[in-house]
């Protein structure tokens, strides 16, 4: 394996908030000190959508005291497959040569990081999978796994690709991938956001690798999932198989 220290000047993690004043900055302090450990040139963007609830505010209050930490604010809420492009669009911007994406809720757990990060020697696009040997899922009863496995299924079969953890929000980017996809093309939002940027990923002959990951109930407040979301996704699948 390439060591990823020789190929790496800067992690970007962006963190995507609407309404997480109870998780940001636990989240930010739990995150900061396994980046640090990486030995890497490293910064978290919190990209907030003029949250309601002041999230906007710990986060300025939290890059005013930690140098790694930046803040993108956004005057409304644009779902996150918009957060995320904008995220993407500051961190190629500022060179950065892996970008990762990670829930702001300890859905996906600060001490995965370098796990991500470490796979990215050897894969162009590393996601955090529930779905092979070694991962899972927490606390989730029998319809909401069926219907997550289900949609991966259903992705995965359409698509025709290996991968198998299609809808998971977890994931560490080589820089060429995204400077390889046409993101002023991308309008899907949430889970059709990530199948999206994979599929795109694979098609263009990219190297995915999935490490396993145990995904947990978001910690504090409530999911911005929607029905609309979920349903996006059912109809987004079968489109961009057909779009090639
Ligand atoms: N900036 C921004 N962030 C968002 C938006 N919608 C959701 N997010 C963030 O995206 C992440 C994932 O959203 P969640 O509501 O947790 O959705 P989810 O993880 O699919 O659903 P749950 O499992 O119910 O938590 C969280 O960090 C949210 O705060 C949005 O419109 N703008
Ligand atoms: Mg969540």
């Amino acid at each position: 394996m390439i060591s990823v220290r020789a190929l790496v000047a800067g992690v970007w993690l962006i963190l995507p908030t609407f309404n997480e004043a109870d998780n940001i900055e636990s989240l930010v302090r739990a995150v900061v000190p396994r980046l640090e450990r990486t030995g890497l040139p490293h910064t978290v963007l919190i990209v907030d959508d003029s949250s309601p609830d002041g999230t906007g505010e710990i986060a300025d209050r939290l890059a005013d005291e930690l140098p790694c930490v930046r803040v993108l604010h956004r005057a409304r809420k644009q779902g996150l497959g918009r957060a995320y492009l904008a995220g993407f669009e500051m961190a190629l911007e500022a060179t950065a040569d892996l970008v990762m994406e990670m829930d702001s809720d300890f859905s996906h757990d600060p001490a995965d990081v370098p796990r991500l990060i470490a796979a990215a020697g050897a894969a162009d696009l590393v996601l955090g999978s529930r779905y092979v040997t070694g991962g899972g899922v927490e606390n989730w009863g029998l319809v909401r796994r069926m219907l997550s496995r289900g949609g991966c299924a259903y992705a995965r079969l359409l698509l025709g690709i290996p991968v198998r953890d299609l809808t998971g929000g977890f994931k560490c980017f080589n820089r060429r991938v995204l400077e390889a996809i046409d993101l002023a093309d991308v309008h899907a939002d949430g889970y059709a956001f990530q199948i999206e940027l994979t599929y795109r990923a694979v098609r263009a002959g990219f190297q995915v690798a999935e490490v396993p990951i145990l995904f947990r109930e978001r910690r504090e407040g409530a999911s911005k999932m929607s029905a609309r979301v979920a349903l996006e996704a059912v109809w987004k699948v079968p489109a961009l198989r057909l779009r090639g």
